[in-house]
This record gives C-alpha cells, sequence and structure tokens, in this order.
C-alpha cells in the first residue's frame, strides 16, 4: 500500500518545455515555478542550462526565487552540462544515460561497462559540489533487467541519492513497472524515481504502480505536457492518490490551486485544458442520467470517487437532458417550494422528456414549466 511519503518534481519546466507548443518566456517560466511552488510539489526541475544560454540564465533566474520547492536540474551525464549546472545555483541534477539497444546504438554508442566508465566524473563532480544527484537510465523498458541492476548499482556504489526508472517510449504497463521496480528495491537501497510517458495511455497506472513497489519520487508536468503526448499528469497523479490517501494528500498541496495552475499552463502554451480532464475538466463533475442524479441527491458520493470541494470546485446536476428523472425533477421543484404528487410529478417529467427530445432544457425553462404546472 502506498504511503504519503512520496514525493512529486514537477518537470514542467523541463520535459514540459520539450512539449511542441511550447516556447516558455522567461517570465512564463517563473510564473509557472511560483504557481507550482504555491501548489507545493516539492521538486521543480528545469531544463539543462547546457541546453542554450537563455536556459542557463532562466534556470539562474528561477533558483533566485527562492522558492520552497527544490530547483533541480537534467542534463546528460557529462562534465560539461554538471559545470553548466553547477554555475546556475541549482540543488539537484538528474543525469541520464540510455541504456537500451535501440538508444545505446542511434544514440552515444557506447556498452554497458563504458557507460559505468562514463557515469563516475559527471556524478562525482555533482556530489562533491554538494547536489542532490540522481542517475536515471533512459530507455529503462526496452533495456535489460542485468544491465539495469547493474547501472544502477554502479551509480549507488558512487554514492548517487536516486536511481530513476524512466519509460521513454511510453511502452510498459503497469504490472511492467510494478515487477521493475521491485526488482530494482532489491538491488538498491537508494531513492528511486519513476518518470513515464503516456503514448499508450498508462502514465498515471504507471507512476501508481513504481510507488506500490516503493518507488519514492515521480516525475510529472502540468497538464502532462512533454514530448509527444507527454508524461504522467500532476493533477492525474494527484487525483488517483487522493482516491487512496485523501487527507494525507490534502495536507501535502494546496489542492485548490490546481484549476489555476493547469489554466495558466494551458494559457501559456495555447493549448485548452480537455473537457475530460482529470477532476478540473470542463465534464469533471456533470451528472446526468436520472438514475445518477437521484442518488446524487440522496448523496453525492453515489457517483463521485473525488469531492469537488477538495480541489475547490462544484459539480453540476444536469436536469433538463431527456435522461432526466422525476426524482430529479422533485428535488427542484422542492428547491423552488413547490411539491408535486406522484401522478403530477410524473407527468411534468413525461413533459420535459418530450420537451428535451428536441434540445437540453435550461434551468430556467424548467422552472418554467413547474410554475406553469401550478398555475395550471
Ligand atoms: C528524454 C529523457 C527523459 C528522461 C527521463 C529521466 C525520458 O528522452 O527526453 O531522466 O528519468 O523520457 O527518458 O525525459
Ligand atoms: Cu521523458
Amino acid at each position: 500500500m502506498p504511503t504519503p511519503t512520496w514525493k512529486l518534481i514537477d518537470t514542467t519546466l523541463r520535459e514540459g518545455e520539450q512539449f511542441a507548443r511550447a516556447n516558455f518566456r522567461t517570465e512564463d517560466k517563473l510564473e509557472i515555478a511560483r504557481a507550482l511552488d504555491t501548489f507545493g510539489v516539492e521538486y521543480v526541475e528545469v531544463t539543462s542550462p547546457a541546453a542554450s544560454p537563455q536556459s542557463q540564465r532562466d534556470a539562474t533566474h528561477i533558483v533566485k526565487l527562492g522558492l520552497g520547492a527544490k530547483v533541480i536540474t537534467h542534463s546528460r551525464c557529462v562534465l560539461d552540462d554538471v559545470r553548466a549546472a553547477l554555475d546556475t545555483g541549482v540543488r539537484g541534477i538528474g543525469l541520464l544515460f540510455a541504456t537500451s539497444r535501440i538508444l545505446r546504438e542511434s544514440s552515444h554508442g557506447k556498452s554497458i561497462q563504458q557507460i559505468i566508465d562514463a557515469m563516475g566524473p559527471p556524478i562525482e563532480l555533482a556530489l562533491s559540489a554538494g547536489l542532490e544527484v540522481r542517475f536515471s537510465a533512459e530507455d529503462a523498458f526496452r533495456s535489460e533487467v542485468q544491465d539495469l541492476v547493474q547501472v544502477h548499482q554502479a551509480a549507488e556504489r558512487m554514492g548517487v541519492h536516486r536511481i530513476g526508472v524512466a519509460d521513454t517510449v511510453g511502452i510498459a504497463t503497469p504490472r511492467q513497472v510494478y515487477v521493475l521496480v521491485r526488482e530494482l528495491r532489491k538491488a538498491v537501497k537508494c531513492d528511486i524515481g519513476f518518470h513515464g510517458h503516456n503514448d499508450t495511455g498508462c502514465a498515471i497506472a504507471n507512476a501508481y504502480e513504481a510507488i506500490s513497489a516503493g518507488a519514492t519520487h515521480v516525475d510529472v508536468s502540468v497538464l502532462g505536457i512533454g514530448e509527444r503526448v507527454g508524461i504522467t499528469s500532476l493533477g492525474g497523479f494527484v487525483a488517483r492518490m487522493f482516491a487512496i490517501e485523501p487527507q494525507a494528500v490534502a495536507e501535502k498541496y494546496r489542492l485548490g490551486q490546481l484549476r489555476e495552475l493547469e489554466r495558466l499552463v494551458a494559457r501559456v502554451t495555447g493549448v485548452e485544458i480537455p473537457f475530460n480532464n482529470f477532476v478540473t475538466g470542463e465534464t469533471a463533475y456533470s451528472h446526468k442520467a436520472g438514475m445518477h442524479l437521484k442518488s446524487m441527491m440522496a448523496n453525492p458520493g453515489s457517483y463521485e470517487v473525488i469531492p469537488p470541494e477538495a480541489f475547490g470546485l462544484s459539480r453540476r446536476l444536469i436536469l433538463g437532458s431527456r435522461l432526466t428523472g422525476r426524482h430529479a425533477i422533485a428535488y427542484r421543484a422542492r428547491e423552488m417550494g413547490i411539491t408535486f404528487g406522484e401522478t403530477e410529478l410524473k407527468a411534468i417529467t413525461k413533459r420535459i422528456k418530450e420537451m428535451a427530445d428536441k434540445g437540453e432544457l435550461s434551468e430556467a425553462q424548467i422552472d418554467a414549466v413547474l410554475r406553469e404546472w401550478v398555475t395550471a
């Protein structure tokens, strides 16, 4: 069973900058970093200062905000990138090397032993400068398990604080994630982070399984933005965990800020928040069928796993569709101070359904039907 000790590494300003629609200006990054801090993520990961001169300046700016969250960066496991990171004052660095055959061949051309030999100096430099160091094997789920164990045990001997398991292409199933993280949990004592892409729709479930198997850190981004279709969504993962440990999650994060945070990132990247987004989507708390409405009126927990109030939101009961029911209509009538007998209610509901067959009725239209019935 997961415990509330897991930590969020928000990588909207690193993985998220790799999203096709993201072209963050310095002020956008500062605003996003502040909003993430207000929400309460434990880490804010920013693009490697080695990426470009502006990236270097922006990282320094973000560090100077003096956030409660740890500002960390992410880079190739090479000395020059670590040196560039040190110049910015970040508190930690995520170093990575691809370990799958396909990426070893298409990316750096190194064997597993050559990777282990090359890891040492950058890791040592980052550690000796006092950074929190993570070493991650890119494309872990297309790598050999024995290679991952070997590389991560070497990283642990070198003194890293955390190893990372990356599902770079979004190929892993939840069960595979559980099994691999379990295996690595036995192989190393240090913290374990998980980073999962969403190409096959498993990123949230995979992050959840990683935590269940003993991972301590999860990479997320606001609205899940990242390369291709992105990674584990911050809001989606928080929703997943809230459903399991509501109190702990509500204490850790300012959930009422989620919608604003998502709106900010949506605005800056020029995308819409999906209508069916976890928790904050336009229809996330819309209830429509008569059977649902009846139970929702008796107890809002009937068809909601997360109460909208926990995230500063409210629900919407759609009474004016052809799927409505007499309990819903009676409820609205009572709100208006009108009481109908059973036979009348059936007749009114029939009338409303007939009208709704031509198009959904607004609340004002329903109210008008109810008022007319009283005076008729
Ligand atoms: C990428 C790198 C990365 C790194 C993840 C990590 C991935 O391919 O852009 O450092 O754990 O998905 O492998 O985002
Ligand atoms: Cu990634």
